[in-house]
């Protein structure tokens, strides 16, 4: 977890060298819609990147779960010509490679596939690839495969759109996530350190809504502790109703939704629960915790800096409980049906 702002440097580094090759393969494609597709973690990074893609280029972007790719594509890809996005650290996922096969076979879609796995099968049923193999992770638990292959798909999105200003936020990533990671983790040691709480939600809106889920899975796959994610308006409706003591709830929040997210901090709070908030410009809020991420950049750009802690607050909850971070119970590295 904590070697990630290295990793992005290298995915930077690494991937300059790739520009004409997937510039060229999107032009040739000049897709009216583009579709980012993966299981677990991996769809999760889906729903991040393909909010992120769709704000950054204006180009109808979706995030469908694989397996839907897979019995579906019919029903799911409804724009000529498409792109379809495939995600997966492992490139072997089942659901992944036989959605890349289908949508290949029927003709609907040209494929890309990301993945930290070159001798992957996803490589192998699309046309294109953007392989990231210095991530390599041992865990089960995918935590580094995320970040960097959204930082590739950002990278991307950087590159179509012709955007200077963010590929100039965007480099600055490493260096700001090398800085924050020690307030970070020593954040993350005391939150998870404390086992009081049992019930955790994630709150994110837009691509934040991915990172929101992905730091809800994290928890659930390593501590087993019921966590749910929502869009933190969305949460108003209905779900607020859980909240009492022993509810932890991690805001991600955003410049779009400060005003509303500082009302929200201060009625969960109101309501019992230990609120942590992250992100810039947190001086207004009413927080039990809160970690200040890199003021200035755009949202989009930030959304990086947000998962070390949220990666780490769950591994230390996990250290605290005397579990393996790295083997969590009933699941394998990789899913095969
Ligand atoms: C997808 C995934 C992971 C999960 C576990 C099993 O993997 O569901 O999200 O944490 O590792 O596999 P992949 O398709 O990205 O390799």
């Amino acid at each position: 977890i904590r070697r990630q702002p290295a990793a992005w440097e290298t995915t930077i580094n690494s991937l300059g060298g790739e520009r004409e090759r997937l510039l060229s393969f999107f032009r040739d494609t000049a897709p009216r819609e583009v579709i980012f597709t993966g299981c677990g973690t991996s769809y999760y990074l889906s729903i991040a990147a393909a909010s992120f893609f769709q704000e950054q280029t204006g180009i109808l972007s979706r995030a469908i779960p694989a397996s839907d790719v897979m019995l579906h594509p019919r029903s799911v890809i409804t724009e000529s010509p498409a792109l379809v996005i495939g995600l997966s650290r492992s490139g072997n996922t089942t659901e992944l490679v036989r959605a890349l096969r289908e949508v290949r076979k029927r003709g609907l879609a040209r494929c890309l596939a990301v993945t930290s796995n070159p001798s992957g099968r996803s490589v192998q049923a699309a046309e294109q690839f953007i392989i990231l193999p210095h991530i390599r992770e041992q865990s089960v638990v995918m935590t580094g495969s995320f970040t960097n292959m959204l930082f590739a798909l950002q990278l991307f999105a950087a590159w179509v759109s012709r955007d200077e200003t963010l590929l100039g936020e965007l480099r600055q990533l490493p260096r700001l996530g090398e800085a924050g990671i020690l307030e970070a983790d020593e954040l993350a040691r005391t939150l998870g350190g404390d086992l009081r709480f049992n019930h955790m939600i994630y709150l994110g809106l837009g691509a934040y809504f991915g990172l929101a889920s992905e730091g809800m899975l994290k928890m659930k796959e390593m501590t087993q502790v019921f966590s749910e994610a929502f869009n933190p308006l969305e949460f108003r409706h209905g779900p607020i109703s859980v909240i009492r003591g022993g509810c932890r709830v991690f805001l991600l929040s955003r410049r779009s939704t400060r005003p509303y997210d500082r009302d929200l901090a201060e009625d969960l709070r109101r309501h019992g629960a230990d609120v942590v908030v992250l992100g810039e410009g947190l001086d207004g809020f009413s927080a039990d915790h809160k970690l200040d991420l890199a003021p200035g950049l755009s949202d989009g750009s930030r959304a990086l800096l947000y998962m070390p802690f949220l990666q780490l607050t769950a591994y230390h909850r996990t250290l605290k409980m005397g579990l393996d971070p790295d083997r969590p119970r009933n699941l394998n590295p990789v899913v095969v049906l």
